[in-house]
């Protein structure tokens, strides 16, 4: 089924029209009402009046996450606080958070996007939805919830943490979708098996994964734990929060709403504007939003986009799983390595849990990195032999399918912090070293 098949299957020159005529109304929108947008507009002699369409959208300059934390908090709202009726915020690693608004219409779009991408995934009203994202100022929680009873699901809003309640309710409450992040997913999945609970009792057929990056070979893990087909959920707390790309049932890249939002793929060095299929940094403009709307507003999530119809038979352009962000690559001996590269490597091996970290350190202006690897339950021996085969191997692959030497460290079980939100894969001590 799809939910809004008029916009979801639109051609291209439908959709392209929808675009303009929404960029054009978004423009006049923030000329308006947001002095930040006004100023920069008029810096570079742009009138509302002349961004008539979608191609034109390269004309326009960025916003970064810089600009937002300059207008903090509410420098880029269009509308008075008596019309916005929900603030999130997601905590940054540095300084302030950054704050998204939203107006009534606002949190109904969000509602109708992630209806769209949960009935991409097959969940309809007869499913039991235990949302585990985090409830609060992250969107997760949130913005799974409106969507799933927007469809008619039933919600259990348990959000994150508690992991006993989470399988009590999960087994009671016959949940089939799980909502949360697929660390934490890969987590719930080797408690059932650490508590006993038979494969029987839970009746899961599909799991609702984002808002960390995760590769294909995390999902094929994830789906042997929990009996489940698992899909990709993508979004961002600036642009609306989950729902901003979903994977359909073909699962060949994410449909991004771009009646909503509309992708750009650019190089972040020259900013210029790339071709479908080249990997570049995602760059969204929301052109429906009221409270906050962002005018090519960059992601730091490198990806690719795909157009094309797909099988499921709808036309909305695909990303690619995000590949990682601009700021987490590494530089390993001169060869750019991401996070999600080196969980490739380790996940296709038999012997290691889902759960891993990456240290990354700076001697003499050189990133290196430890790799700590948690070696599974049935595979830690006390024999050093074994172990010793173990990190050989690793560290053989890694060296030949990345071109990185890395230091592999073999740790025990259950040794690597589980996290209930987003896992923090990578421990940087570079700042630290210089
Ligand atoms: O993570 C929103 C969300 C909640 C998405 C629940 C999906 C599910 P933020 O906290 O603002 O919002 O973080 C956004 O997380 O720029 C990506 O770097 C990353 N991210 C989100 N979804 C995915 C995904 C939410 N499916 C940032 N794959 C984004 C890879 C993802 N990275």
């Amino acid at each position: 089924m799809i939910w809004n098949p008029q916009r979801e299957c639109a051609d291209r020159q439908q959709m392209q029209e929808m675009q303009g005529s929404a960029l054009q109304a978004m423009i006049r929108r923030i000329y308006n009402h947001v002095p930040f947008y006004r100023n920069r507009l008029m810096a570079l002699g742009i009138e509302p009046g002349d961004i008539t369409s979608v191609e034109q959208l390269r004309l326009l300059p960025f916003t970064t996450k810089a600009d937002l934390r300059d207008n903090y908090p509410f420098g880029l709202f269009t509308m008075p606080q008596s019309e916005v009726v929900r603030i999130h915020a997601s905590s940054g690693t540095t300084g302030k958070p950054t704050v998204v608004g939203y107006s009534r219409a606002d949190i109904e779009l969000w509602a109708e996007v992630v209806a769209r991408s949960l009935t991409m995934a097959g969940i309809h009203s007869g499913d039991t939805i235990q949302v585990a994202y985090g409830y609060g100022p992250f969107t997760g929680g949130l913005g799974l919830h409106y969507g799933a009873e927007k469809i008619g699901a039933t919600v259990i809003p348990i959000s994150t943490g508690n992991t006993k309640k989470q399988l009590q309710f999960m087994t009671d409450f016959r949940a089939s979708v799980l909502a949360c992040t697929p660390s934490y997913a890969a987590h719930l999945g080797e408690s059932i098996l650490k508590e006993g609970i038979s494969p029987d009792e839970v009746r899961l057929r599909i799991g609702v994964f984002g808002a960390e990056p995760w590769t294909g070979e995390m999902r094929r893990e994830i789906e042997k734990l929990l009996r489940i087909k698992a899909y990709d959920i993508y979004g961002l707390s600036e642009v609306i929060g989950p729902g901003v790309s979903m994977e359909c049932e073909c699962q060949c890249g994410n449909h991004v709403f771009e009646d909503h939002f509309i992708p750009e793929i650019i190089d972040p060095e020259t900013l210029e504007v790339l071709h479908d299929g080249e990997l570049g940094e995602l760059v969204f403009t929301t052109v429906s939003k009221e409270a906050m709307p962002l005018l090519r507003y960059r992601t730091r999530d490198l990806t690719r986009l795909h157009r094309g119809k797909c099988d499921c038979g709808r036309t909305l352009v695909r990303m690619e799983k995000c590949l990682g962000r601009t700021d987490d690559m590494l530089i390993i001996r001169g060869v750019n390595v991401f996070p999600s590269q080196v969980e490739s490597v380790l996940m296709e091996m038999d012997e290691t849990t889902p759960h891993y970290q990456l240290i990354v350190r700076r001697e003499h202006n050189l990133d290196t990195l430890e790799i700590r690897v948690e070696v599974d339950q049935q595979n830690w021996s006390d024999s050093i032999r074994e172990l010793e085969g173990i990190r050989r191997r690793i560290d053989h692959n890694i060296r030949s399918l990345l071109g990185i030497s890395a230091t592999i460290r073999l740790v025990e079980p259950y040794s690597i912090a589980r996290s209930e939100g987003k896992a923090q894969r990578i421990i940087d001590e570079r700042t630290k070293n210089n």
